[in-house]
């Protein structure tokens, strides 16, 4: 029997039948709607707004979150297969939905109250409020203790002060998590489009995630009401540990980047005549297909432990990063690959090995660049911290 070529270990027979089927609804969604107008909107450095309302009604928005927050109560592996085809399409689609799942509902699930659950979590899980999470400032990313926003006490309002940089969705967003110092510690406040002194602009010229809008926030004195702060959680682990979601749905992301290209790479070598063979035919090209997919079956197996862990909460930050570091960088290579692979015909948007190797510059360096996660491991080996 022939094995599949992007599944060679047959992961997907680990899979529930719930989980199958979540793959499958979104696989189609990624082939009728994503695929076919990704390449233009890149082109366009357009994010395809128009997407979100299915998006939505698929049930891919806070899917894991409880059915009474307009949730799925999907567990965490359907999620990751969710991130997985999305970012087959393009790594902008999956930006969206990881921020918007794994960045603003989960702080506002985990640290708000009640009150903040029902106002906001139902109308985000319909794609009717869109957030953006404000963590990175202008000075340095990789150190997000180093934090130079302010909120400070006055009377039953606080007022924030400081500047975020490549916030994704900054200016599609109708509320920002807004992650500020206080006399108290690192705190969360959700940032309303439209408040005085609170603005967006959109950072141009990008060349990696042009499907995906990327942007900087501004805050001067912005007038935030007690009632908007998120109450139980205070210091840096607010916000690391939202990152923790996403950067789980992340190790699964750049599977289906990675599974997009070789299918590409190998399509296109079979047809490709050079030298009287098919580019399939050299055993070069063969090593390279076959490293690939060896690449590949690597990452599946390990995001899907991952969630596995994840699901029995068992799963652990420095595991995080170990995946995330390891399948950012194998989607990276194979992107890279097949981009060479098609020769010229490869850098173009026609093709999608290039926008995918370009959009993974981005996820190889978002969420904990690949040097951070790298040295999370580094300590965890040593118990030695070397940040
Ligand atoms: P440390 O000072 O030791 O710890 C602070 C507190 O946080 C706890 N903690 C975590 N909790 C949950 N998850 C994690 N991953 C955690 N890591 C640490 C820790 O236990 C401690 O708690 P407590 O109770 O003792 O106060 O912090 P550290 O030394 O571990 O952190 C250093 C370092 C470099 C790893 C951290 O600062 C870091 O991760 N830097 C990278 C920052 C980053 O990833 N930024 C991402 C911004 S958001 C983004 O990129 C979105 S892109 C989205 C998209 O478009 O898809
Ligand atoms: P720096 O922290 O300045 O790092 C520069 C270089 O130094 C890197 O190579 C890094 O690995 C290296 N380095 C850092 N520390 C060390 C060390 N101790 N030893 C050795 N090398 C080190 N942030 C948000 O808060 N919300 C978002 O929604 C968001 N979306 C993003 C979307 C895009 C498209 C991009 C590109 C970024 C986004 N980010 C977001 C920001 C992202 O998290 C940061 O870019 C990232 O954390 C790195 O921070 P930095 O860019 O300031 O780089």
């Amino acid at each position: 029997m022939a094995l599949h070529p992007y599944d060679l270990y047959d992961v997907r027979s680990l899979l529930s039948e719930e989980e199958r089927a979540v793959q499958d609804t979104v696989a189609r969604f990624t082939d009728e709607r994503v695929i076919p107008i990704i390449g233009d909107a890149f082109d366009e450095a357009r994010f395809p707004r128009e997407l979100v309302g299915e998006i939505a009604e698929l049930g891919l928005l806070g899917s894991t979150l409880p059915e009474q927050y307009g949730g799925g109560g999907l567990n965490s592996v359907s999620y990751g297969l969710i991130c997985q085809e999305l970012e087959r399409g393009d790594s902008g689609i999956r930006s969206f939905v990881s921020v918007q799942s794994s960045l603003c509902m989960y702080p506002i699930f985990a640290y708000g109250t009640e009150e903040q659950k029902q106002r906001w979590l139902p109308d985000m899980a319909a794609g009717k409020v869109i957030g953006c999470f404000g963590l990175t400032e202008p000075h340095g990313g990789s150190d997000p203790a180093n934090m130079k926003t302010v909120a400070k006490r006055d009377g039953d309002d606080w007022l924030l002060t400081g500047s975020k940089m490549w916030i994704t969705n900054g200016n599609l967003a109708d509320i920002a998590i807004v992650w500020a110092r206080t006399d108290d510690g690192i705190q969360g406040f959700v940032v309303e489009k439209g408040m005085p002194g609170f603005a967006a602009q959109e950072i141009k010229h990008k060349m990696s995630l042009r499907a995906s809008v990327t942007s900087s926030l501004f805050l001067d004195n912005v007038r935030v009401p007690e009632a908007n702060r998120l109450p139980n959680v205070k210091g840096l682990k607010g916000p690391l540990g939202c990152l923790t979601q996403a950067r789980y749905g992340i190790t699964w992301g750049p599977i289906g980047a990675a599974i997009a290209c070789l299918d590409e790479a190998l399509g296109y070598s079979k047809e490709r005549i050079l030298f009287d063979r098919p580019l399939a035919a050299n055993q070069a090209v063969q090593l390279r297909l076959a490293e690939m997919a060896r690449k590949i079956t690597s990452a599946q197996l390990l995001s899907l432990q991952l969630g596995r862990l994840k699901d029995a909460g068992k799963m652990a930050p420095t595991q995080v990063s170990l995946a995330k570091w390891n399948n950012c960088r194998m989607a990276i290579d194979i992107a890279r690959d097949c981009r060479d692979l098609l020769g010229g015909a490869g850098i173009t948007t026609e093709h999608a090995a290039i926008r995918h190797a370009l959009n993974l510059e981005s996820v190889i360096t978002y969420e904990g660049t690949e040097t951070v996660h790298q040295l999370v491991v580094g300590r965890e080996l040593t118990g030695i911290n070397a940040f």
